[in-house]
């Protein structure tokens, strides 16, 4: 059996993988609908209400970074972001600039962990990962493979700047070892979405 982990193509999984979380709706695109789906259902799966101030600045940043997200990533210009452009556009900005990451992902990153922190200490429990995970489309063994894996002490908590390094290496790295590859659990057992396995990626 071909060990897929070995082909050098895990960066590129990474983002199909993750091209079937932000394409909410499952209509092979990933546009203003599913920012503003996806910002509802981290909100209500943290069960906080959607006028308190860290619910409508999650909505505020995802417009922000569906903006700068077609900026760089729609290179037809129709106001959607296919899987090929996704994955062309993520390898291309970071690979290229890799201060884009901060730019483009860390804002966004700070202000859904803003809501999955409800007590504002700074630290993540598995409770409210979880929900995030499951606002994300994760499956349950993703779910909590993915804590336990981010989880490197082992007291059960994950401090918001280590779930932001993890996001930095889930996008940009290319080691088979880094922590963040482990950000939405298995991605070699997770399926590509239909419009990513469709077009060969
Ligand atoms: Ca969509
Ligand atoms: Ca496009
Ligand atoms: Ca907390």
């Amino acid at each position: 059996m071909v060990d897929r982990r070995a082909e050098g193509d895990l960066l590129e999984r990474k983002i199909d993988v993750c091209f079937g979380h932000v394409d909410v709706d499952g209509d092979g695109f990933f546009d203003e609908a599913d920012v503003l789906a996806m910002a509802a259902r981290i909100i209500a799966h943290q069960h906080i209400p959607i006028d308190s101030e860290p619910a409508v600045g999650l909505f505020k940043s995802y417009q922000e970074f569906m903006h700068n997200i077609l900026q760089h990533l729609d290179f037809d210009g129709d106001g959607r972001v296919s899987p090929e452009e996704w994955r062309k556009g993520i390898i291309g900005v970071f690979g290229d600039q890799p201060e884009q990451f901060d730019v483009l992902f860390r804002p966004l990153a700070e202000a859904i962990w803003r809501v999955c922190d409800r007590d504002g200490d700074g630290t993540v429990n598995a409770e409210e990962f979880l929900c995030f995970q499951k606002a994300m489309g994760s499956s349950p063994e993703n779910r909590q493979l993915a804590f336990e894996k981010l989880d490197v002490n082992g007291d059960g908590s994950l401090s918001v700047d280590e779930i932001l390094s993890a996001y930095r290496e889930y996008y940009t790295s290319r080691d088979p070892q880094a922590r963040g590859n482990w950000l939405y659990g298995d991605v070699w057992d997770t399926a590509v979405p239909g419009a990513a396995a469709k077009a060969g990626l």
